[in-house]
């Protein structure tokens, strides 16, 4: 569907964009949005998360989604905002009911900015280190944080940082998610590129004990995309599918705060450069993207 509002998808937008827009859906839609602060950037940047939420209840489920941990991974915030867009702005209400919607759409704004005003290809955080800047913020949390697939040497591009939770903006996540960790059932984290929809462990090549149910969930999500017109997605654990990689936040989120249900969705890349997608390829990329988060929301509201 075609978005209504100020928000259209054929750009995409600064941090500061991102966050009026939070704001004027909370003055918009007042019974429905809520933006509230999890707290500042290393560089005080405003980290805004909407709520969205009708008929709210203490025990009502929460789906968690981040977006933009990685600064050049430009499509995961585009994603973010437009479930945010379709979830607020369109009729969608089966998929509101009950449950409540969490969502960040950019967990690390610094190094957002920093990509478009410096570097396309920064990954990381901005934190100073002695010989080079920045932490890979999805090397970070605290599950068997330093173990394989992380350096301690900062100048590498998966920098783990000195401690875990060394970076504001996941100590900032990592603060908000345990006060609601009762109720989020689903914790999705969006990065790109590539078609891959994973689930923990990244630290290890053991499988969960609820693997079949993370398998089984994903294979839907992948169906409800192909069948929208997406590419396929390739399904199961970060280790086994992509490569062994400690200190993840789908890791955090299950392994620590007790989120059983836990994914990184690698979103499609451009057709000519993956972490550089035209910005006429937006709109075709969240449109097929759309119906496997409502396959999520479907079934939470079912459980
Ligand atoms: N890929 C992820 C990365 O952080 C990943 C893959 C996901 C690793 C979950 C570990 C846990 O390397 C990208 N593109 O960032
Ligand atoms: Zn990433």
């Amino acid at each position: 569907a075609t978005p209504k509002g100020k928000i259209t998808f054929t750009q995409f937008y600064r941090f500061d964009h991102i966050n009026s827009y939070l704001d004027e859906l909370a003055q918009n839609y007042p019974n429905k949005v809520t933006v509230k602060s999890i707290g500042n950037s290393y560089q005080e940047r405003n980290m805004k998360i909407v709520q969205i939420s009708t008929n709210p209840n203490a025990n009502k489920p929460i789906i968690f989604i981040d977006a933009g941990i990685h600064a050049r991974e430009w499509i995961s915030p585009a994603m973010a905002l437009y479930i945010i867009n379709q979830l607020v702005e369109t009729e969608t209400n089966n998929l509101l009911d009950k449950v409540d919607w969490h969502i960040l759409p950019v967990l690390n704004p610094d190094g957002y900015e920093y990509t478009h005003d410096f570097d396309r290809f920064w990954r990381k955080t901005v934190s100073f280190n002695e010989r080079c800047n920045g932490t890979d913020a999805n090397r970070n949390f605290g599950f068997h944080w330093g173990e394989g697939g992380s350096s301690d040497y900062p100048c590498s591009e998966i920098y783990r940082g000195a401690y875990a939770f060394s970076e504001i903006e996941t100590q900032n996540v990592k603060t908000y998610i345990e006060n609601l960790s009762h109720r989020i059932k689903l914790y999705l984290t969006l990065h790109s590129f590539g078609n891959y929809l994973l689930y923990p462990w990244g630290y290890t090549s053991d499988l969960p004990e609820d693997h079949v149910e993370l398998q089984s969930l994903a294979e839907s999500v992948n169906e409800a995309i192909v069948q929208a017109g997406g590419d396929p997605y390739d399904i199961g654990t970060s280790t086994n599918v992509l490569y062994i990689a400690a200190g993840g936040s789908d890791d955090w989120a299950k392994g620590s705060a007790g989120i059983q249900l836990s994914y990184t969705i690698e979103l499609p890349g451009g057709q000519m450069s993956g972490f550089v997608p035209e910005p006429e390829e937006i709109l075709p990329i969240v449109n097929v993207t759309f119906p496997g988060i409502k396959v999520y929301g479907n079934y939470i509201a079912g459980k």
